[in-house]
């Protein structure tokens, strides 16, 4: 099982589309094991899009990621980093394939609705951002059996 980041950024929220986007997830199969709602200072932007800091759209994209709350979530599942990354789609919802999220539901690429981890190493250090270990929830739904078959890892 791998763990990843989900954020639903400001424009999520606002939209209200918080629901639609965890439903999405859960429909999947995915376990949410953590999640919390709180804003993003600065300092923590500037830790979480560390290797972006250096870079001319920062400054905005630090403006947005501050300007009102998010949610952050621990998703957990079987590949869960491609997988979530797939769902979400390319980074410019102009440019993002119909059926994924921001496909779907975005038309910008800095408001383009979620954030996910895109390796394992990413995962691991956004994180550590957002969550003390324990507040980490791992647990073994009841319907897993449901999901997959037996054999399958
Ligand atoms: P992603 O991995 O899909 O979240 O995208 P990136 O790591 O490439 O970019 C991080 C965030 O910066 C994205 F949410 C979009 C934003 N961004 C801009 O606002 N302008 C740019 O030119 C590039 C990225």
């Amino acid at each position: 099982m791998q763990k990843t980041l989900v954020l639903l950024k400001p424009d999520c929220v606002e939209r209200r589309l918080i629901g639609e986007i965890i439903g999405r997830l859960e429909r999947k199969g995915l376990n949410v094991i953590a999640m919390k709602m709180l804003r993003i200072t600065p300092a923590m932007s500037k830790q979480h899009y560390a290797e972006h800091v250096s870079k001319p759209f920062y400054p905005n994209l630090e403006e947005f990621i501050t300007s009102s709350p998010i949610v952050a979530m621990a998703v957990e599942g079987l590949e869960v980093i491609r997988v979530v990354r797939e769902m979400l789609g390319a980074t410019n919802g102009l440019k993002a394939a119909p059926g994924t999220i921001r496909g779907d539901f975005s038309s910008s690429r800095q408001m383009n609705l979620v954030h996910a981890s895109d390796s394992e190493e990413s995962a691991n250090r956004e994180l550590a951002i957002y969550f003390q270990p324990n507040e980490i929830c791992e647990y073994t739904p009841t319907l897993v059996g449901s999901f997959r078959a037996g054999d399958e890892s």
